[in-house]
């Protein structure tokens, strides 16, 4: 077994040593690590944008003396409806469901209804300023109850529900 390994070991340096008097052997050894960061990814089903074909219901983000909070914290709407998150004050603020607790096809749709404005997956890029705002379209929602957080204040408890019925 030592053999084995000393032969492994002697054997990549001889290739090292051939490497290395030129750059063009670098080139192939970075395609193969920029392979596995992009792996993540993979499990995550691409879904299509569903339109918003109903009405829009406003939810204010606020953080204030009072506490960090969404006001109302709990909307319900029919699907197709969509719900515009607006901050009053007390940013950043952002709109994040949690993957793990959503039926697999509702995760789907809804990332895909975040459209472009998202950092990750179900999390909504960060507003700072008054009267920035996040548009989710519960186009092809099917009926349940789904809960929301602000990501930088989820430990402030500011948290909601939207329930598509
Ligand atoms: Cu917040």
């Amino acid at each position: 077994m030592r053999f084995i390994g000393m032969a492994l070991v002697s054997g990549a340096v001889v290739l090292g040593a051939c490497g290395g008097g030129e750059k063009k052997p670098e080139a192939p050894a970075a395609a193969p690590a920029a392979a596995p960061a992009a792996a993540p990814a993979g499990p995550v089903t691409v879904g299509t944008p569903a339109p918003i074909t109903g009405k829009t219901v406003e939810i204010k983000m606020i953080g204030d003396a009072q506490g960090y909070r969404f006001e109302p914290k709990d909307v319900t709407i029919n699907t197709g409806d969509a719900v515009k998150f607006t901050v009053v004050g007390g940013g950043p603020h952002n709109v994040a469901f949690d993957p793990t607790k959503l039926p697999p096809d509702v995760r789907t749709q809804l990332d895909a209804n975040y459209g472009a404005d998202k950092m990750a997956e179900l999390s909504s890029n960060l507003k700072m300023n008054p009267g920035d705002n996040i548009v989710i379209s519960f186009g092809k929602i099917k009926p349940g109850t789904y809960e929301f957080n602000c990501t930088p204040h989820l430990a402030m408890n500011m948290r909601g529900t939207v329930t598509v019925k």
